[in-house]
């Protein structure tokens, strides 16, 4: 078996002696050096968009054959002119400048950020390299991690594998994104390591990062910023963005390690409504299946799933049910007798069915790599969820497999060298060289199976991935633990996630592991509704996570906290669109808006969107925090008090209490009070208002049918509202950008809610209507409007009185 070594800065060997010679194909050069040993060959190419691809091949090529398995959007590359210079060979495309020397280091100048790259180093199949990178930058990205948000000062290690995070150490963790996030002040710049075998980005020397790959090619492609936003849009660009959820996605979730029967899941969702709590999904664990034989029922505990489901479906909520990609190894069970009879699983070189024990004892793995596999399974899917289930829960899918007999232990990466995938066109790959793009793959497969099927929208829900995986799924970040400790680790690792291209994230609110204190749970449902995946999990044999379950003070708390999350639906929402646009985390962090060294450290606060700043109770018995306010008018939602940024606070927080901030200027589409977002639609306009916080500020509601894939043939809707406001006056203006989807806007008074309007305020005008001084006397100003189906915009003043 092969050896799969990490090089060690002590071991380094071959450096390359020389430059030997280069031409131009299309689109790249194509670079020759030559090392002690061998020619080495480079290509490097320039996108349209200004990404900069540095490619060292080493052996067979086929991460490109994984990348169209893996369907990357396509990327289409410019064009180089090259020239020779005193000192080696210049590229040049427009403004970005690469110059490449005799030593076989590479300088890339762009006008938004440069990259020195040298030490191109080999042992064996591995290949590194290095990257200068002064100590007073900051590393943000790599996806799923442990430790502060920056990444600086550590070894991180990409292998998609299934370990429950202990406290500050655990890496690799189930997601491997091999995304760096570089900068300070206003210049950050990216590096996307596209290779789906063991990587690393090795951080221990301050000065410089090492990235590097324990099999396949070097390909590096280098994404200049120079704002944060910038390269997190184009390196979102490079791997694929969110598609809109179905608005479920964005409502809260229960779940617990397992409910058991359906009665109990019936009770559950019962009991969410007799406590007026909003509810929109709640999950089956293992427990539900008929022997975890995936796709089916327990027939005694889940006799009758329909009839669950159709209950289930009145109350409003949808049913998500989790599937594992092993599939039990039973010769009288028709997903194994199907798949074997067809080829769709994992084997050895010599063509024998790979067996390993998972939850169902041994079972089979699907080959996602074969484009056949991926419809198969997408089919089964397909069916499944034909039954009324609204989404599907990929766990596992790192994938984990525990050994052939119970005496075995877990498959070490070294191990798994003997497995091979199999392409659609019949080429063999190892599985170290394609690990960690199973769970994509699989996800993939999901999707395009459940978007082929119906017009809905897919939610699938993952644990495992790959850069990319937010093109078909939301991630939650695995089995933390109910502890303080997690409870904060969990912000820089979402923050991170989000820098990684990937927006849907959130953790087990409550913590998986040990049980949690009242108190905990009470800090945690708080903070985890300004998450964009707001899901409460527990695992077997702890307390319960549902919101009564650690009596009334904290029913009342997390009551409280999700009316919010319901209140903020619309404005999610936007958000969601947003990520789908421009690949924008929904939750940011600090220095998304204010690179400053300050900001860039701070991970225990967070923005939700442009407007909410978020800093959560993060210690048992803590009853108050400090604060750091951003450069600008905060409007503290506790105190009803203006703050002014930048500035170091301290705030009270009670139990009852999640600091919470506004920006000056916020205009914050509301929901109606609802129990799940099924409702809303048929019964209430969509906002239900709109709530203008006096200042300057501009946002752009999207509005579309929540549900199904319309919107990709341009079935929506987008409202401008701005407002201005002066020492004395205060105006608010609105305007179609585009009205493609307006069923639940229109024609139905939506409220404007304006305020705190302070004394000094006296003239106020919504669309250039004037509104009559003798209403200007409320501290909130509340006016009815209607968005009329010409466009138009009328004012309702007739109607009075609304607070
Ligand atoms: O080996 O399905 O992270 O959310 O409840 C544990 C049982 C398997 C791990 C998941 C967790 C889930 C649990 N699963």
């Amino acid at each position: 078996m092969k050896a799969l070594t990490t090089l060690h800065p002590s071991q380094e060997q071959a450096s390359f002696v020389g430059f030997v010679s280069g031409y131009l194909s299309p689109d790249s050069l194509c670079a020759i050096f030559e090392s002690e040993n061998s020619q080495e060959l480079f290509r490097i190419a320039i996108t349209d968009s200004g990404i900069i691809r540095v490619y060292w091949v080493n052996g067979d090529d086929v991460y490109a054959i994984l990348q169209q398995e893996a369907g990357y959007p396509r990327t289409s590359w410019v064009p180089l002119q090259l020239s020779v210079t005193a000192f080696g060979w210049e590229i040049t495309r427009e403004e970005i400048r690469i110059t490449v020397n005799h030593q076989g280091s590479f300088q890339i100048h762009t006008p938004s950020g440069n990259f020195e790259l040298d030490s191109f180093l080999r042992q064996h199949h591995s290949l590194r390299c290095r990257l200068s990178s002064p100590a007073s930058e900051s590393l943000f990205g790599l996806g799923e991690k442990v430790g502060p948000l920056n990444k600086k000062g550590r070894f991180w290690t990409q292998w998609t594998t299934d370990v429950a995070p202990h406290e500050d150490e655990t890496d690799p963790l189930y997601q491997a994104i091999p995304f760096a996030l570089l900068g300070q002040s206003s210049e950050f710049r990216g590096i996307f390591l596209a290779n789906s075998a063991r990587s690393y980005v090795d951080a221990t020397d301050t000065e410089n990062l090492w990235f590097g790959v324990d099999d396949g090619p070097l390909s590096l492609y280098l994404i200049p910023g120079p704002q944060i936003s910038q390269v997190v849009a184009r390196y979102s660009a490079l791997t694929g963005r969110m598609p809109l959820m179905p608005t479920f996605a964005l409502g809260f979730q229960q779940s617990r390690y397992s409910y058991m029967t359906q009665n109990e899941v019936v009770e559950i969702a019962k009991q969410f409504r007799h406590w007026h709590l909003p509810l929109d999904v709640i999950y089956l664990d293992i427990d539900y299946m008929d022997g975890y034989r995936i796709f089916t029922f327990d027939p005694v505990r889940f006799s009758d799933p329909k009839d669950m489901i159709s209950t289930l479906d009145k109350l409003g909520i949808s049913l998500v049910t989790i599937v594992d990609p092993g599939v039990k190894y039973d010769e009288n069970y028709a997903v194994y007798q199907e798949g074997h009879a067809h080829d769709h699983f994992i084997s050895y070189l010599n063509g024998q069915e790979f067996l390993s024990r998972v939850w169902p004892g041994l079972c089979a793995f699907p080959d996602f790599a074969k484009s056949q596999t991926r419809q198969w399974w997408g089919q089964w899917n397909a069916r499944w969820v034909a039954l009324g289930i609204k989404g599907i829960w990929n766990d596992m899918n790192e994938p984990a497999w525990w050994g052939y007999t119970e005496n075995e232990r877990a498959c070490h990466p070294d191990e798994e060298v003997g497995i091979v995938h199999r392409t659609s066109s019949g080429k063999e790959l190892p599985h170290y060289l394609v690990h960690n793009l199973y769970a994509l793959l699989e996800a993939q497969a999901t999707f395009e199976g459940l978007r082929h099927a119906s017009s809905l929208r897919p939610f699938i829900l993952s644990r495992s991935g790959f850069s990319g995986i937010q093109r078909y799924a939301a991630v939650w970040t695995g089995d933390n633990t109910s502890s303080w400790e997690h409870l904060a680790l969990s912000i820089p690792m979402c923050l991170n996630l989000g820098l990684s291209g990937v927006p849907m994230v959130g953790p087990d609110i409550g913590g998986f592991l040990d049980n949690a204190s009242p108190e905990l749970f009470a800090r945690w449902i708080q903070m985890g509704v300004f998450f964009p995946f707001a899901r409460a999990h527990t695992a077997i044999n702890t307390v319960r996570h549902e919101p009564w379950a650690f009596g009334e003070d904290v029913l009342r708390i997390a009551r409280r906290y999700i009316q919010y999350r319901y209140r903020l639906l619309p404005y999610w929402y936007t958000l969601m669109y947003q990520a789908h646009i421009d690949g924008a985390p929904m939750m940011r962090p600090l220095c998304w808006y204010d690179p400053s060294d300050k900001a860039r450290n701070i991970d225990d606060q967070f923005f939700v969107g442009e407007d909410f700043l978020v800093a959560p109770i993060l210690r048992e018995g803590a009853t108050r925090r400090h604060v750091v306010l951003p450069p600008g008018l905060w409007y503290d939602i506790w105190n009803r008090q203006w703050l002014e940024g930048p500035k170091e606070i301290e705030v009270e927080a009670s139990l009852e209490q999640l600091p919470l901030f506004i920006r000056q200027g916020a205009i914050i589409p509301l929901a109606p009070r609802i129990l799940s977002t099924q409702y809303w639609r048929d019964t209430s306009p969509w906002p239900a208002s709109l709530w203008v916080l006096p200042g300057h500020g501009r946002f752009d509601l999207y509005v579309d049918d929540g549900r199904t894939t319309a919107y990709q043939d341009g079935s929506f809707s987008l409202i401008q509202f701005s407002v201005h406001t002066t020492e004395d006056s205060l105006s608010v203006s609105w305007q179609w950008i585009r009205r493609e989807f307006y069923r639940d806007i229109m024609n139905q008074p939506v409220i404007l809610r304006i305020g705190p309007i302070s004394g000094t305020i006296h003239h106020v005008s919504l669309n250039n209507n004037v509104v009559p001084s003798s209403r200007i006397h409320h501290a909130i100003l509340s006016i009815p409007i209607t968005l009329t189906s010409d466009g138009k915009v009328d004012v309702i003043f007739s109607r009075s009185n609304h607070h």
